[in-house]
């Protein structure tokens, strides 16, 4: 079969520091070559819709696979669906991806008929025996799969991570991936999966709140074999298991492999594992990113986050003192007024850190998607990005996002104004000469991306797909009925949250 494998457009958060090779769909694409067919990867972050429709003609896909990540990209994947059930009938279309297996029976409806079926949880075991399957009426009764005519049990996970390291030879123009200085920029897993269970975050309950590890050896395989001279960790909390981050680098030393690293973590797990980040630190490790998301206790409660502001800033004085550069994300709640952008404000520019600010969301496969007693102001899949409020602003919608906005211009500036901007100079001139120009794009961009009236007549633009919005619920949701993958006993097994009005 011909298989073609597409990653939708960019949200706006990427168009400005950062653009990252789809390296969920490079392992889907790994285990549907090794199964023998001829495959394609399309990333719309990079490429036009025009693009995808000159692969339809001149690939012949039989058959199509959209990635689904995010929520706010459910729009545009519906769009290309019908699109291409109209250009090639016969094309058996799918999708599957993060946010897109927790609202799986929503999109069937929406795409009526247009996507024959919706992958929920990984891709790489049941995405082969789903092509096979293809136009079997038991395509339902498949792990994981759920079509219009019934759902199958719950998904596999893939028993060994160290199966399908992602065909990064499929992704095009990869130069055109980065994030910040560290351009170009590849990605890499070294594991899956988070244990604790953020009350506003779904890593946990897609996986179940497993956690799994690449081998030492085949973690360091795929780096080594990697071009860039840069590496993003896609992992949710990065050396959780010093030993494990320990050994890898081990294995990187043998071979001598010589990057620079940025990856995500805790603030806790970088205070008790220290030695691991200091030791990752001689081996290129420069750039982290640590969840803060609150500055006061009450907050990092409410999101259960698991951890004091106090060890928060002690982490911060270990970040600086080991040398890194760092970033951190603050929530704002729509809740906030004046005072409350304010203190965030005054905090973010007395700290070296780089600061960002999301909007407080709640998604579906989150608790608070069940808890959160306020009602979405906005069913428009577009807005649920964490740049928008979805729920009801203290603030009028519009002073809202101008203290939002203003909030981010002052971090920003600190990072990307004059004199930043002097210290940065002659690294961009070196990127631009090497014809790496994302950096450098970056920095002009802010002003277009991140502006008032844009955002706040994002919420004027016509909805033509609209979310399902949670049933109203005063009771909590027990962890279990949020998983995607089973862990553990058939007690475990995710139950359909019915969802509706
Ligand atoms: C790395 C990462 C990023 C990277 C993106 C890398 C990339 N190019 O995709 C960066 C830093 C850019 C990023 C940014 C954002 N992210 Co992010 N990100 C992640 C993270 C931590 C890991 C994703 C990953 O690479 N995993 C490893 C790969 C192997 O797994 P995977 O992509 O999920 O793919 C597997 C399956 O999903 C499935 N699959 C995937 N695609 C397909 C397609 C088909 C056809 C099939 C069958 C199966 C399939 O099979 C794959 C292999 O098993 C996830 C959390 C998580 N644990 O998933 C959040 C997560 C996906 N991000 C999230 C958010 C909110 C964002 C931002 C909006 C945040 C912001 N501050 O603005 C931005 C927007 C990004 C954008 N699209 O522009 C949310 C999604 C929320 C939602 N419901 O939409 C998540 C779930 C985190 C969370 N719990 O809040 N993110
Ligand atoms: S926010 Fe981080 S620590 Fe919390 S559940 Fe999500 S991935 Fe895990």
């Amino acid at each position: 079969m011909n298989v073609l494998l597409v990653h939708p457009s960019p949200l706006m958060y990427s168009e400005i520091f950062l653009r990252l090779e789809p390296i969920g769909l490079e392992r889907v694409a790994a285990a549907v070559r090794a199964a023998g067919h001829e495959v394609r990867l399309l990333d719309l972050q990079i490429f036009g819709h025009a693009d995808f429709y000159r692969e339809l003609d001149d690939f012949t896909p039989h058959a199509v696979g959209f990635s689904l990540n995010y929520l706010a990209n459910v729009p545009e994947v519906l769009d290309l669906a019908r699109a291409t059930k109209q250009r090639r009938p016969g094309c058996f279309v799918f999708a599957g991806g993060h946010s897109g297996s927790f609202i799986a029976d929503e999109l069937l409806e929406h795409a009526a008929g247009t996507i024959d079926a919706l992958v929920r949880g990984e891709g790489e075991s049941i995405t082969p025996r789903l092509l096979e399957a293809a136009g079997d009426p038991r395509l339902c009764t498949l792990p994981g799969v759920v079509t219009l005519d019934g759902a199958g049990p719950a998904p596999t996970m893939l028993d060994d991570l160290d199966r399908f390291p992602p065909a990064r030879d499929l992704a095009r123009r990869r130069r055109k991936y980065f994030i910040g200085v560290l351009d170009p920029c590849a990605s890499a897993e070294l594991t899956r999966g988070c244990p604790w269970d953020c009350s506003f975050c779904s890593a946990w309950t897609f996986y179940g709140r497993s956690y799994r590890k690449a081998s030492p050896e085949a973690a360091a395989e795929d780096l080594a074999s990697i071009a860039e001279p840069n590496v993003f960790l896609v992992d949710d909390v990065a050396f959780i298991h010093p030993e494990h981050g320990f050994a890898i680098g081990r294995e990187l030393e043998k071979r001598s492999v010589r990057k620079q690293y940025y990856l995500e973590t805790r603030c806790d797990v970088l205070l008790r594992n220290r030695e691991v980040f200091e030791y990752w630190k001689r081996l290129g490790l420069h750039y982290m990113f640590l969840g803060l998301e609150a500055l006061d206790e009450d907050a990092l409660r409410l999101h259960r986050k698991r951890i004091t502001p106090s060890e928060n800033l002690k982490a911060l004085e270990v970040a600086r003192e080991l040398g890194f550069t760092v970033a951190v994300n603050i929530i704002a709640d729509p809740d906030w007024d004046e005072r409350r952008f304010a203190i965030v404000r005054e905090w973010a520019t007395s700290v070296p850190e780089i600061v960002h600010l999301t909007v407080a969301t709640p998604y579906p496969g989150t608790e608070i998607w069940h808890t959160d007693s306020r009602r979405l102001t906005t069913l428009d899949y577009r807005l649920f990005d964490v740049q928008h409020a979805v729920l009801p602003t203290r603030l009028p919608l519009q002073r809202f996002y101008e203290e939002l906005v203003a909030t981010q211009a002052v971090i920003n500036r600190k990072h990307l104004g004059l004199t930043a901007l002097r210290e940065v100079a002659g690294l961009a001139t070196r990127l631009a000469l090497r014809g790496q120009t994302n950096f450098l794009r970056m920095l002009w961009k802010f002003g277009s991306v991140y502006n008032r009236d844009r955002q706040y007549n994002d919420h004027l633009r016509p909805v033509t797909y609209q979310m399902r919005p949670p049933a109203l619920t005063t009771v909590k949701p027990r962890a279990r009925d949020l998983f995607v993958h089973r862990v553990g006993g058939p007690e475990m097994a995710p139950q359909v949250l019915k969802r509706g009005g």
